[in-house]
Order: C-alpha cells, then structure tokens, then sequence
C-alpha cells in the first residue's frame, strides 16, 4: 500500500529552512493535475475562440470543448503569439478564478505542509497569484533573471513559493527554474528593475518586468536545477534567489508557479497580496505584527 505523505517530516522542514527550498517528488496524481490541465486549455481556446480572425484557422473550430491536448493548446498559442500576446496574459487573469483551479489549491496535503512551513493554522493559509510559466521555444520575452520573490511582494513577510511541471517533465533542455542553495539567508539583496531580458528589448511590452539580482551575487551560491517530473511539487523559500532557463529545444514546457501566505507578519491592511510601498499601500498609525504564540 502507498501511503501518501500528509505531512513534511522534521528533516524535510529542516532541509527547507537551510537550503531554501523542498523538491517533494509525486506529489500531485495525474487527475489532480489533468483537472487543471483541462481548465488551462479551455480558458486559452475560448480567448482564441473570441477573435474573428482566428475562428477560420482554429484547428479545432469554435468549440471550446474540443480542445483537451497540449497539442491543442501549443497550437492555440502559436496562433495568438504574433499579434496577441496581450490576450494570452490576460487569460492569467481568468484562470486564477477557475474553479478548478481553486479546487486544486484546496489539496489538504499541500495545506498541511504549507501550515508546517509558515508555522500557522490551516485556516489561515491563503494562496494567490496561480499562472502558467510557458517556456515557449527559443524565447526570451517569457524568461526572468536571477530573482527573489520578495521583490515582487516587499509587503508580504511570511509566504513560500509553489513551482511544479504541467503537461510534460523538465528537463535539463527545455527550460527549468534553477534555484541558489542557501541564498535565502542573505539579507538585503539588492536587484535592477526593467522590463525587458536583454539589452535588445528593454522597455518593451509584453516583456517581464525583472528585479534582477546581480551576477556578482548569485555566482556565490550552489546551482540547483528544477530537474522535475510532472506531479513533483518543488516548495521554496521568499528570498531564495532563482532563474529560469531557456527553452533550446523545439517543444514547449510548461510550469505552474503560485504564492502560498498568511497575513499575521504584514505591516499592511491591504487585501491585495501583491501591495508594493511607497504605491497607495493600505494602512493607518500603530499596526504591528501578531506575536506567534
Ligand atoms: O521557471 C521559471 O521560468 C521561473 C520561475 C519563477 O520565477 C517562480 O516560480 O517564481
Ligand atoms: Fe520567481
């Protein structure tokens, strides 16, 4: 009989404290992730679906629930990428209210171990920020630089990073994250902020908005390699600083990425997880943290 993990034991949480980061191998069954799966792809066919000009090239036509394959999907965003990629982010949007995919994020096992990691009660563990990393082929526009994730929610003091493969495994090839062993216990790490990958697309639309981590930095600190199966869950810390790689093959991957929190160690009212400072945060005299008991 398998007996499946509900809970981390004392070395995983000690393993992720010091390194940074978790790899838990077989975490999410095929169904778990074929549901979700299902709900990307039909979220993207039925954006397609919207545009006149794409209903004659839909290589499935307009209904929506005919497309279940990656190969349908990859087909769909081949087609939207010369002239709409600004739809294809907009479907982010759209799929972080799926029901699906809020079903997905009720996993008790993932709020176990997320209730271990952020040392708090499962009725306050929340999760925001759900999307798909598409690691699109030979492309730039889709890929960061060495960050960490505080620097994307300078406001948020306890939360833990989710990255897991969808649709097929990574490899050392098709685009993977890496992470810095250890690098999480540097404090104060500054970063460059742009839009852009390289010098040859800073500012434009539609590219990433980095905060890049020098080089000088993240040199000092053991590469790991997100080398993951479809079904393994990698778990990471806030400030663990981390890359993506290019895809130099000539298949897609993909990778869901989501933000797991509670709001006890927040100096912000704000309900938005993303709330930045100095940037109409939401606030008022005297707020402090909630001592952990
Ligand atoms: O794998 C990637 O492309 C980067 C992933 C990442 O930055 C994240 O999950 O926060
Ligand atoms: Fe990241």
């Amino acid at each position: 009989m398998i007996i499946m993990q509900q809970n981390i034991t004392e070395l995983q949480k000690n393993q992720f404290f010091d390194d940074g980061y978790i790899i838990l191998k077989d975490f999410f069954s095929h169904e778990d992730l074929q549901k979700i799966e299902t709900a990307f792809i039909r979220m993207y066919a039925i954006q397609a679906s919207k545009i006149l000009e794409y209903r004659k090239k839909l290589h499935k036509g307009i209904n929506f629930l005919e497309y279940s394959t990656v190969d349908d999907l990859i087909k769909i965003l081949e087609l939207l990428e010369e002239k709409d990629k600004e739809a294809l982010y907009q479907v982010q949007k759209i799929l972080s209210q799926s029901y699906f995919v809020k079903e997905f994020s009720l996993n008790q096992k993932l709020i176990n171990i997320a209730s271990q990691l952020l040392n708090c009660p499962k009725e306050i563990v929340l999760f925001d920020d759900l999307g798909l990393l598409i690691n699109r082929p030979n492309t730039k526009r889709l890929l960061y630089k060495w960050h960490t994730e505080v620097s994307f929610y300078p406001k948020r003091q306890n939360f833990l990073n989710a990255y897991l493969p969808m649709f097929f495994d990574k490899n050392l090839e098709n685009g993977h994250m890496i992470m810095g062993k250890g690098s999480h216990k540097l404090t104060d790490v500054p970063f460059i902020e742009y839009q852009g990958y390289d010098v040859d697309s800073i500012g434009k639309k539609n590219y990433f908005v980095q905060y890049e981590v020098p080089s000088s930095i993240a040199e000092k600190f053991e590469k790991i390699p997100a080398i993951t199966k479809r079904g393994d869950l990698v778990l990471f810390e806030r400030n663990l600083i981390h890359t993506s790689t290019p895809n130099t093959t000539n298949q897609y991957s993909f990778a869901s990425v989501c933000r797991i929190w509670e709001p006890t160690q927040d100096l912000t009212l704000s309900g938005e997880f993303r709330v930045k400072p100095y940037n109409n945060d939401f606030g008022r005299p005297g707020i402090d943290k909630i001592p952990k008991s």
